[in-house]
């Protein structure tokens, strides 16, 4: 895929796009093509990557851990979390045609899904969960990815920081969830909203996001190896 879209000239790939419905809603303007390309190359990617196992709402467990941060420190997260999160808002930026930020209203005014699923600690323990959330390939394609961009970086309220390829950045189940069983996701699940990844081991899912930051690498942010964790001795990608 990715020879092709290279090879192809930019009305080439546009109509490649039309033909396949990979054209995304910002074709037009001097960034359009680039948009085009990027977009019909991560859909052909998207749609071929498999999904990781859902279940029936009746396999939801009862007790559900929370671990390491339960609730950020901080007089404006209390303060915010009091006014409902209503000043919460997701910074996206980077690689993208039109930064911008995210209220929760916003994110929950994109397509929305639901998934049933098993998250896995590295600590040793399991449990599964109903999630609520705007997929992250929607939000990026609400601001437009450059035909550059490799990875999402996302850092959170609580100071942690972590990164994706696009592979799993534009994965249909990675999600930023709002809704955990049905509900707004409590505060020691990540509330007011949280990253998703099933395709990856539960440290990946990072809680409390605060900002997104699509790049072609990851080498400025700490010891450049694209996670706090990796730091630490965990491994970066972390895939199950
Ligand atoms: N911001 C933030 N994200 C985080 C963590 C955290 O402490 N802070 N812990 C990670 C780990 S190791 C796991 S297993 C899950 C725990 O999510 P839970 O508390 O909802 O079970 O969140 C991950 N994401
Ligand atoms: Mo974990």
């Amino acid at each position: 895929m990715g020879g092709l879209v290279t090879a192809a000239s930019g009305a080439g790939a546009w109509m490649l796009g039309q033909r396949y419905g990979f054209v995304p809603p910002d074709h037009g303007g001097v960034l359009g093509v680039g948009h085009t390309l990027t977009y019909a190359a991560h859909r052909g990617l998207l749609s071929s990557q498999p999904l990781a196992r859902e279940f029936a709402r009746s396999a939801i467990s009862t007790n559900f851990p929370a671990i390491n941060t339960t609730m950020p420190e901080g007089k404006a997260y209390r303060e915010d979390m009091a006014a409902g999160f209503s000043s919460w808002r997701l910074a996206v930026d980077g690689l993208v045609a039109e930064p911008r930020e995210f209220s929760l209203a916003d994110l929950r005014r994109l397509p929305s899904r639901t998934q049933v699923t098993m998250h896995v600690c590295e600590q040793g323990w399991s449990a599964i969960a109903e999630w609520t959330g705007v997929p992250l390939s929607a939000v990026l394609e609400a601001v437009g990815i450059s035909p550059n961009a490799r990875y999402v970086f996302l850092t959170t309220i609580d100071d942690w920081w972590d990164s994706l390829d696009m592979a799993d950045a534009l994965h249909p189940q990675t999600l930023l969830a709002y809704g955990m069983n049905g509900r707004d996701i409590p505060v020691q699940h990540g509330a007011p909203v949280r990253l998703r990844v099933e395709t990856q081991m539960g440290y990946k899912s990072l809680k409390y996001l605060e900002r997104i930051v699509v790049t072609d690498s990851t080498k400025e942010w700490g010891e450049g190896l694209g996670a706090q964790g990796a730091e630490h001795g965990y491994s970066w990608y972390a895939g199950i």
